[in-house]
This record gives structure tokens, sequence and C-alpha cells, in this order.
């Protein structure tokens, strides 16, 4: 049994969605998180080290960041077939999205929303503008990131978009809120919607 320490409408939100992808067996211990509004406090019975979401824990093992529980939950529950095996010709650009989604993507954005400068060469991401292109010019391919499979990357970068898309960070393209529709009109994102907002 799966337990994830949730917060309503936070990035934990994301992990009932790839749960239920899985089709594992979980429960929801729901914390309380400090918001951006300051509202919220942090919650002792929250592992993460930082009292942030989403934390899992299975068995004696706790996960904390987004890409780590993904690539952890896919390779447990390999019969989904949402995480491509260590084997499989595409765990290579698997690995690169999750990694790229937390190490790049997340800090180019912020970086734009907070008006930080990008410098190259020392920064360790690039600008918002050069990720939508890069992203852009791969979902052309589609329709997924890694081509005709869905994965859990897509859960992180779809569910993203399917936020903030059309606003000032990630302009509105045909393609980009083609992507989300396919994302978010799946059956185990319903699931996960109504269980994040009941
Ligand atoms: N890098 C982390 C970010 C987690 C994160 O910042 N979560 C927010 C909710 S969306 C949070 O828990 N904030 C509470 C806080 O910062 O104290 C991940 O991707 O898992």
């Amino acid at each position: 049994m799966i337990t994830l320490y949730h917060a309503p409408r936070s990035r934990s939100g994301r992990f009932i969605f790839l749960l239920e992808e899985l089709g594992a067996p979980y429960e929801i211990k729901p914390v309380s998180i400090r918001r951006g509004d300051g509202s919220g406090a942090l919650d002792a019975a929250n592992p993460h080290p930082h009292g942030k979401v989403p934390v899992i824990r299975d068995g004696e093992t706790t996960v904390f960041e987004s890409a780590a529980v993904a690539l952890y939950l896919t390779d447990k529950f390999p019969q989904a077939g949402i995480g491509p095996a260590i084997n499989d010709p595409k765990r290579g650009a698997y690995l690169s999205w999750l990694a790229y989604y937390a190490g790049v993507m997340e800090p180019a954005w912020m970086s734009l929303f907070m008006k930080w400068e990008v410098p190259r060469g020392t920064a360790g991401w690039v600008k918002a503008d050069e990720v939508m292109e890069f992203v852009h010019a791969i979902l052309a391919k589609g329709p997924y990131l890694l081509g005709d499979n869905f994965s859990a990357a897509d859960i992180l970068v779809g569910t993203t978009f399917a936020m903030f898309l059309g606003g000032p960070m990630m302009p509105k393209t045909d393609l980009l809120e083609a992507y989300v529709k396919r994302v978010i009109e799946r059956p185990a994102y319903v699931r996960a919607k109504a269980r994040d907002n009941g």
C-alpha cells in the first residue's frame, strides 16, 4: 500500500492521477502546507524534509521530489506501461524528461515569473521560451513526449500546462492545447480530480 501525503490543489494532485493510471493500491494522507498567500502551516505528520508535497511512503521507504516519486512508482508498477523499463529504448528519453522537468522546466518558468535573468553558461537551465520551443518541436512529432507512449512525464508536463497555458509564462498554441486535452481527458485524470477536490 502506497501512502501519498497530499495537499489539495498542489503538486501532489498529479500523483493521485499517476496512482490511478498505475492501478496501484494507495491511500491519501491529507497534510497542510504553507501556501504562497501566507495561509497554511507546516504539518508535523508530513515526512518531507521541507514540509512540502508530494511525498510517498511505501513500507519503510520514503520518496520525495516529483520526478523521483514518478520514477519510483512507474518502476514499482511496470504493468501499466507508462514508465519505460530499464532495457526499453525509450528509458533514456523518459529519464531525461523527468530530470528536465525538475531541473530545467520548473526553474525556467519560475525565472520568468520572478523576472530573474537566466545567465547562459552558469544558471544550469535555459530561458522559458527555449523550453517552450523544444517542447513544441517534440510534441509536433507527438502525440506525447515519448512519441506514441503516454508516460508519467506527460503527467508532470501536461498537468502543468493544464494549469498555466495561456498565461504569461506559457503562450497558448493549438498544438499545446490539443496535448493538454489528450492528457486531461484520460479517465485516471478525471478520477484523480474528483478525489483531489473531494
Ligand atoms: N521540487 C518539489 C516542489 C514541491 C513543492 O514546492 N510543493 C508545494 C506545493 S505545490 C509545497 O509543498 N509548498 C509548501 C512549502 O513550500 O512549504 C517537487 O517537485 O516535488
